[in-house]
């Protein structure tokens, strides 16, 4: 019989213990594996390319779907230059043309002079992304301003159909995007009026998201709402300055979600679903002649970056290609530039070798100290969190010792992640610390680098 007097310290060990390691959410491995890409790419390709619209109203004639020179391979070699690990291709826009043949409508490549109605640009994306090693993603718009059902039940097994053929005949398919634009007007087979629909119901997601899963084991579903990547709430490629990838799901809406929430995450949430910051390399999503001088330059996609991966987030940047099917020469060479950018900024780690030892400061935080072996001068600090086991840190400082045993602060943030880039002024010096103001659980910290850009 435990004596009354035991009780109360077991207790309190009890509590004790509840307290310091609270429950984590963790990502899955495909997860894991999806951030570690941390750059892919969007292809956004339609009638809207020949129309010069952004969103086509659903009326647009097969026959202007008229790529002369088109070659997914250029594509995929561009964005391998880039530095992008995966694409993800717009298999059917808001307009509702497929570009693939489906069985299920007309309005599509096959009657298109696009190789003679012979056509399947799903195909040969497909082929070209797995001939040059890049993961394979595709978009399937909700919204279909083209389909006489649209707004009713009978559309929803049409998108399913879709989704089915998308889904079993191209291979193993890394990603699905659901965008969250959703009804209004539009040509639905000729009624050309206005259609709501209610974004909580109609869709019914968790039976298309079961659908999904059941085809594609592996597949990742991007949606504003996960459930295994999620919009950062806007479409500059920047993730909150404080960002998690832990959120709340039962707050979030696809199509509905609100874009603060989304742009910050929750630590209190109960899902992992990964921030990506998607962005074109132009001002539009589709290709406009009128905007080849408004191309995101290599400075330009190197602020994205520092937004979007440098803060915990996957970057998706968009390359339209043109009228004839390919990737303007501007966009290539700025993507270049932009890659260029990044590996000259990241070529050297002047902390490989470093001893990390973990201690206990004044303070009882938990601190890293970094041993140079030797003065060191840098202005970029990588760091980077075990997300395996969870994002736990929400508060630290980096510390540089700039004289014996005199500390200044060079930098201060909020969250890490799996990897968050402190851009610093100059800084030299042969022993560095890291300092854990705040952590949800221990925190565990898997990389620190340090860079001298030359800039
Ligand atoms: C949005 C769409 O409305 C835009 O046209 C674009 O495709 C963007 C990536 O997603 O929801």
């Amino acid at each position: 019989m435990v004596k009354k007097y035991l009780i109360f310290p077991v207790l309190a060990l009890l509590l004790l213990a509840c307290k310091t390691e609270t429950i984590q959410v963790l990502p899955s491995a495909e997860q894991v594996a999806y951030q570690q890409m941390e750059m892919v790419g969007f292809i956004h390709f339609t009638v809207n390319t020949f129309t010069d619209k952004e969103w086509g109203y659903g009326d647009e004639d097969p026959a202007i779907f008229n790529p002369t020179q088109l070659d997914a391979e250029q594509w995929v070699k561009a964005a391998k230059a880039g530095g992008l690990k995966q694409l993800i291709l717009t298999a059917k826009h808001h307009d509702g043309f497929c570009l693939w043949p489906s069985t299920y409508t007309e309005h599509s490549v096959k009657n298109s002079p696009f190789r003679d109605g012979q056509g399947d640009l799903v195909q040969e994306f497909v082929d070209a992304c797995r001939k040059h090693g890049l993961k394979v993603g595709l978009y399937l718009s909700p919204w279909d301003r083209n389909h006489k059902d649209y707004g009713n039940p009978e559309y929803i097994t049409y998108y399913r159909n879709q989704l089915r053929e998308l889904l079993t005949n191209y291979g193993e398919i890394n990603e699905i995007w659901f965008d969250g634009a959703n009804g209004g007007d539009g040509y639905y087979g000729g009624a050309n009026e206005i259609r709501r629909i209610d974004r909580e119901t109609y869709y019914d997601w968790p039976t298309t998201i079961a659908l999904v899963k059941e085809l594609q084991p592996g597949i990742k579903i991007f949606s504003d709402a996960g459930p295994d990547i999620r919009w950062v709430g806007n479409e500059h490629g920047h993730a909150g300055e404080t960002f998690w990838s832990v959120i709340d799901n039962e707050k979030l809406v696809i199509g509905a979600s609100d874009s603060k929430y989304l742009n910050r995450g929750d630590p209190d949430g109960n899902s992992w679903i990964i921030g990506q910051c998607d962005v074109s390399i132009r001002p539009g999503w589709f290709y406009h002649a009128s905007e080849d001088s408004l191309v995101k330059t290599p400075e330009q996609l190197m602020e994205i970056y520092y937004k979007s991966v440098g803060r915990n987030g996957v970057l998706l940047l968009n390359l339209p290609p043109d009228r004839r099917g390919l990737i303007h020469e501007t966009d290539v060479a700025n993507l270049e530039g932009f890659k260029a950018n990044i590996d000259a900024v990241f070529a050297e780690d002047l902390a490989e070798g470093a001893s990390l030892l973990r201690q206990k400061s004044k303070d009882n935080l938990v601190e890293i100290i970094v041993e140079l072996g030797g003065p060191k001068r840098f202005d970029h600090i990588v760091l980077g969190e075990t997300i395996e086991k969870g994002q736990r840190i929400s508060c630290f400082r980096v510390e540089a010792e700039t004289g014996e045993g005199e500390w200044t602060k060079i930098a201060e943030a909020t969250t890490i992640g799996y990897k968050r880039i402190l851009q610093v002024e100059p800084v030299t010096t042969s022993r560095l610390r890291v300092v854990i103001e705040a952590s949800k659980n221990p925190p565990l910290i898997s990389e620190v680098g340090l860079y001298l850009s030359g800039n």
